[in-house]
């Protein structure tokens, strides 16, 4: 059973959700002395050990410098600027950090970002409650499960793509754009270091594999799966016998490997909501837009909407000014939609013909155009600065 607690006097702004949109926007907002408050479902372990995302944009990195929110990521994170791709045709390697606008990215796990963001949040005053789990918004009123009602002037919903949030304004007539990228991803994490010096993508006609450090001593890898695939029919030994077929180790080496510490399946699906808020409701994050992992753009997208966010409330809440509000619409949808396209552009680089596909010739038709799109990627230079540009951007 949740913690019971009174609200007290109206607060500027009810954040619900305290993951990387929700305590970057909560941080932001203390900056500029709006006082706000987090509504988390999650005990606060389960929230600082949540292992997701890993790659940061430059964007990001800017603004959570910017914000001084940044200091465990530029020295514990690890700048990354090469990936290579594996197929039946070889290897080869894209230094990305010589290409398009020369960025790259910071490596650090989302769970650290989120233990940094947080004990920042708290050591600048914020106030957050755990175990607090949001039922329903309305009016700037939130109505929380075993606990008084909150309210704010506004309500900022921070809670992910399956959250209250995006129920309450879809109730206020939003509407969803949405595509089913049609594949699912087994995504595991392990004990072991990374295996190449590059994030590694791997074309198989068994299906594509992924390969992206963490840490020194942790490494993620994903094996496209069929949909409605249980992870426990995934034994440790699958998983390295498969990684090691689809990584092509027998040509080009073996993986380093270890314990599998998590496993889990995630479908690739995207949406994006045509407004991310209106009256006393916005949302930020997931809630306002699922982007597929193909391209790591979601946490990166966060950060940016928290930002655009924090800056339209500080201008109605400080200066009475409430055009900052639509602002926040229009700024962060086309961006939005550029991630969407390059993650949608990569999701059909990445995946061959889906197993729906079961008439030959159009399998064959897919996997061709695949092949011819790697193949552009591997000797066009334009093609290669429109991926780095798109790879590191947000
Ligand atoms: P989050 O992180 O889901 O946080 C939402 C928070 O809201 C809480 N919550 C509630 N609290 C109160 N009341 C309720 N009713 C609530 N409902 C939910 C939840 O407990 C949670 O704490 O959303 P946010 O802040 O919008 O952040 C989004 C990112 O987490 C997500 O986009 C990324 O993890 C996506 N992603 C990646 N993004 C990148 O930029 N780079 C990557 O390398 C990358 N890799 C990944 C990823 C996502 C993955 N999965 C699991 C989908 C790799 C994976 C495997």
């Amino acid at each position: 059973m949740g913690k019971r607690f009174n609200s007290g006097a109206r607060t500027g702004v009810v954040i619900v959700g305290a993951g990387p949109a929700g305590l970057v926007l909560g941080n932001l907002l203390l900056d500029h002395g709006i006082d706000c408050v987090i509504l988390e479902r999650r005990e606060r372990k389960a929230v600082e050990g949540r292992a997701r995302a890993g790659f940061l944009a430059a964007h990001s990195v800017r603004v959570l410098t910017q914000h001084g929110l940044a200091e465990g990521l530029l020295t514990r994170g690890r700048s990354h600027r090469t990936c290579l791709f594996r197929s039946e045709q070889g290897e080869f390697t894209l230094d990305y950090g010589q290409l398009g606008r020369g960025e790259v990215h910071t490596v650090y796990p989302q769970q650290e970002l989120v233990r940094d963001l947080l004990a920042e949040y708290l050591r600048r005053g914020g106030e957050i409650r755990f175990d607090a789990e949001v039922e329903e918004i309305s009016e700037g009123r939130v109505r929380v499960r075993d606990g008084a009602d909150v309210t704010g002037r506004y309500v900022a919903g921070c809670d992910g793509h399956r959250g209250v949030g995006r129920a309450a304004l879809a109730a206020l007539g939003t509407r969803t754009a949405r595509r089913d990228h049609g594949v699912s991803w087994l995504a595991v994490l392990v004990a072991a270091p990374p295996s190449l010096a590059a994030v590694g993508y791997a074309l198989h006609a068994r299906g594509f594999a992924g390969h992206m450090a963490r840490t020194d001593t942790v490494t993620r890898y994903y094996l496209q799966c069929p949909r409605g695939t249980d992870p426990a029919d995934w034994s440790e030994d699958r998983i390295w016998t498969e990684l090691a077929t689809r990584l092509r180790t027998a040509e080009f080496g073996p993986l380093k490997d270890g314990p599998v510490l998590e496993t889990a399946v995630v479908d690739l699906r995207s949406d994006v909501l045509d407004r991310p808020g209106t009256g006393r409701l916005w949302l930020a994050g997931d809630a306002a837009g699922l982007i597929s992992p193909s391209a790591a753009k979601g946490a990166n997208l966060a950060v940016l909407q928290a930002e655009r966010l924090a800056e339209a409330f500080a201008r109605v809440l400080n200066h009475d000014d409430d055009s900052g509000l639509a602002r926040y619409a229009a700024d962060c949808l086309p961006r939005v939609w550029r991630a969407h396209e390059f993650s949608h552009w990569m999701s059909t680089l990445l995946h061959g013909p889906s197993a729906e596909d079961t008439d030959e010739a159009e399998a064959r038709y897919g996997r061709a155009l695949q092949y011819a799109r790697l193949d552009s990627l591997r000797t066009s230079r334009t093609h290669q600065d429109f991926f780095a540009e798109n790879y590191t951007g947000i």
